[in-house]
């Protein structure tokens, strides 16, 4: 999702993330069911109809990626580079885990809870399968969702059946969802013991430890998004500007309070939270702001939960990069009067590499050198600049071949926004 999404309090479906280990299968709603075994007095099996006749429970909650931020880590970590968009806000209704499990019977030796959904792996993958411990499994505002935003759940998000672990990362919440095992200890299946994990204190970056040194991620930290506005937009002196996002947490939440630096973090003054306080969903918050003065500004903003977590500057790295909570920023210029149409905000060029790239940069450079750069319009010029200094006269670009390369190298080689 966009920067531009943390404006709104719900995120609407078709905008939300998707994050999938291997595929979507097709379910037929009318074969589909949801099987209950393990450490239970009476193993059940249970058809949508036999769910939808269970009381509906409503929870409004972020569902975010473990590696929502992980592009920001340094050095870098494999795995999707999400900045920020790996987050969204949803309205979900379905039943309560703790009614079915009630059911069934839970036994006295019931430990976790281990989610199996409909998902076959490919090749020799282990199965996506993630327990969470019994007490979070029976919390009220665990669910076995099959709405998301007042409609039938998305195929891309888990239809017919998602787990909802409010306040924990999205590993949790298993899609497509037919089988829960009640186990007596915990579980040592291959997602819980290879992946999302986390050392739980500070290691040495760029270190690879072992699975054993870690823990199993649950708990979101608190975190906020700047909305608007964007990195690298332009204002004008004495307009009026509302400078908004949004903010959640976790286990520690609900978020209390957001402020805000224009400054780069030297003076910070308070937001207004304008949406009502929900355990687990995010609140939107908003300061108007009328830039003063020409110039560059650095515009922060730093979330506080109930459990007086706020927001670190800086974060210690850890092997997968997860849970990447950092104070955002966001640069803004401040101009008189804004001359041009700004430049493309977002990276991601629709362009393919002109033919130019081919005959001039790459007859001296393989394109990985190229790649991976990182490099504002300017600085691109500059550097194509140096290249034509070196190259033969017969092989000068013409200016219309030199803007057609420029365009492209700093749209797709640009920086990367925040
Ligand atoms: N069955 C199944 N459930 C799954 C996954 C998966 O690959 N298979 N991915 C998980 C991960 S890592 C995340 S972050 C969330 C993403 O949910 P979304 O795609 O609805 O945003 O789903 C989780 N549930
Ligand atoms: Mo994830």
């Amino acid at each position: 999702m966009p920067n531009a999404g943390f404006a709104d309090y719900i995120t609407p479906s078709d905008r939300f993330f998707v994050r999938t280990h291997v595929y979507v299968p097709a379910v037929r709603p009318s074969e589909w069911k949801l099987t209950v075994e393990g450490e239970v007095s009476s193993p059940l099996s249970f058809s949508l109809a036999d769910l939808r006749a269970l009381p509906a429970v409503e929870v409004v909650s972020v569902l975010e990626c473990a590696g929502n931020g992980r592009a920001f880590y340094d050095p870098p970590v494999a795995g999707i580079q999400w900045t920020n968009g790996a987050a969204g806000n949803g309205r979900w209704r379905g039943v309560r885990l703790a009614d079915v499990l009630k059911r069934a019977g839970v036994k006295n030796t019931a430990m976790h809870v281990l989610f199996d959904g409909a998902d076959v792996p490919l090749g020799r993958m282990a199965d996506f399968q993630r327990t969470i411990p019994l007490k979070k499994a029976l919390d009220p505002n665990t669910l076995l969702a099959y709405e998301l935003n007042g409609e039938s759940l998305p195929a891309q998000h888990g239809f017919p059946l998602r787990a909802v672990v409010p306040g924990w990362a999205g590993d949790s919440w298993m899609k497509w969802l037919t089988g829960i095992r009640v186990l007596d200890r915990e579980s040592d299946a291959w997602w819980m013991n290879n992946a999302y994990r986390h050392p739980g204190k500070a290691v040495a970056p760029g270190t690879a430890l072992p699975q054993e040194a870690m823990r199993p991620l649950e708990s979101l930290r608190v975190k906020s998004v700047i909305a608007s506005p964007l990195d690298r937009s332009l204002m004008e002196t004495g307009k009026p500007t509302v400078i908004r996002g949004v903010a959640w947490s976790g286990e520690s939440g609900p978020v209390t309070s957001v402020e805000v630096s224009v400054d780069a973090g030297r003076t910070w003054r308070p937001a207004k939270i304008t949406s009502p306080s929900t355990r687990y969903g995010w609140r939107q918050w908003e300061l108007s702001w009328t830039p003063p003065a020409e110039g560059y500004y650095t515009v922060m903003a730093r979330a506080r939960d109930m459990g007086g977590d706020s927001q670190p500057l800086t974060q210690e790295w850890n092997p997968s990069g997860y849970l990447w909570n950092v104070v955002p920023r966001v640069g803004v210029g401040v101009v008189t009067q804004i001359q041009t149409a700004p430049l493309p905000l977002e990276n991601g060029s629709p362009f393919s590499p002109p033919p130019q790239l081919q005959t001039t940069c790459m007859t001296c450079h393989q394109d990985d050198v190229i790649r991976q750069q990182r490099l504002t319009r300017a600085q691109w010029d500059r550097e194509l600049n140096k290249m034509a200094g070196w190259m033969p006269a017969d092989r000068q670009l013409s200016p219309g071949d030199r803007e057609t390369l420029l365009n492209y190298l700093s749209t797709t080689f640009g920086l990367r926004t925040r």
